[in-house]
């Protein structure tokens, strides 16, 4: 085993060993990313989450050239809806609601152009991909049960939204026992104040959820 450790990280240095870690990189589909998509229903503008597109390959072509473990989630649902609570479809007044149809087919359905993962970004042979009908990486999945059978006991997360469904999973992690690192430019919210906030919560506190460092430092490392 060889430890890697960032030593700028916040709030203090993060050590890994690349055969424990996994790169998890939460729900970057075309849903949240391209206009038609989930995110745009609700009002947003995906313009900025589109931005961290480069940063996410960067990292994602360095991590797997050193042979690390990739995961990639998508939020999704069946198409029935049995796995969509009632009031996340009825929440609130969006253009459209999840299962109904939009121009990258209906909205936020497993199997449906809209819910695959941006091209930049496809998944490769081997690695894996979690289909979460929630927005924590754990909730109703058998993440938890694969990590630890992969003996896998440090994450580092990318993905979008930064405080929704990347700060969920990362304290869900946290919670099971993860060490958990955020990539602080591979991860984007549609509020930037939101990002902002929500990076410096989880590593307050002498790291309460986790640690976060940007992925130029992650890759140096490598
Ligand atoms: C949201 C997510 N924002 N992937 N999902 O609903 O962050």
């Amino acid at each position: 085993m060889t430890t890697a450790t960032i030593a700028t990280a916040t709030p203090y240095p993060y050590s890994f060993d690349l055969s424990r870690t996994a790169l998890v990189i939460i729900d970057m589909q075309r849903d949240f990313v391209e206009p038609g998509g989930f995110g745009e229903t609700l009002g947003n503008d995906v313009s900025l989450l589109q931005s961290i597109i480069p940063a996410v390959a960067a990292m994602l072509a360095g991590w797997r050239r050193a042979g690390g473990l990739v995961i990639h989630t998508r939020e999704a649902h069946a198409p029935d809806l049995h796995d969509c609570p009632p009031p996340k479809r009825l929440r609130g007044a969006p253009s459209l609601r999840i299962g109904d149809k939009g121009p990258m087919g209906r909205i936020l359905i497993a199997g449906e152009p809209g819910n695959d993962i941006v091209p930049e970004l496809a998944p490769i042979e081997g690695e894996w991909v979690i289909d979460k009908p929630g927005k924590g990486a754990f909730y109703a999945t058998r993440l938890h049960e694969r990590l630890q059978a992969a003996g896998i006991t440090h994450l580092l997360f990318m993905g979008v939204t930064t405080e929704v469904c990347v700060q969920t999973s990362m304290r869900e992690a946290n919670d099971r026992g993860y060490e958990c690192l955020i990539v602080e430019d591979g991860t984007a919210s549609y509020f930037p104040e939101f990002h902002k906030a929500a990076l410096a919560m989880m590593t307050a506190q002498g790291g309460i959820v986790g640690w976060s460092a940007t992925s130029g430092m992650v890759l140096k490392e490598l």
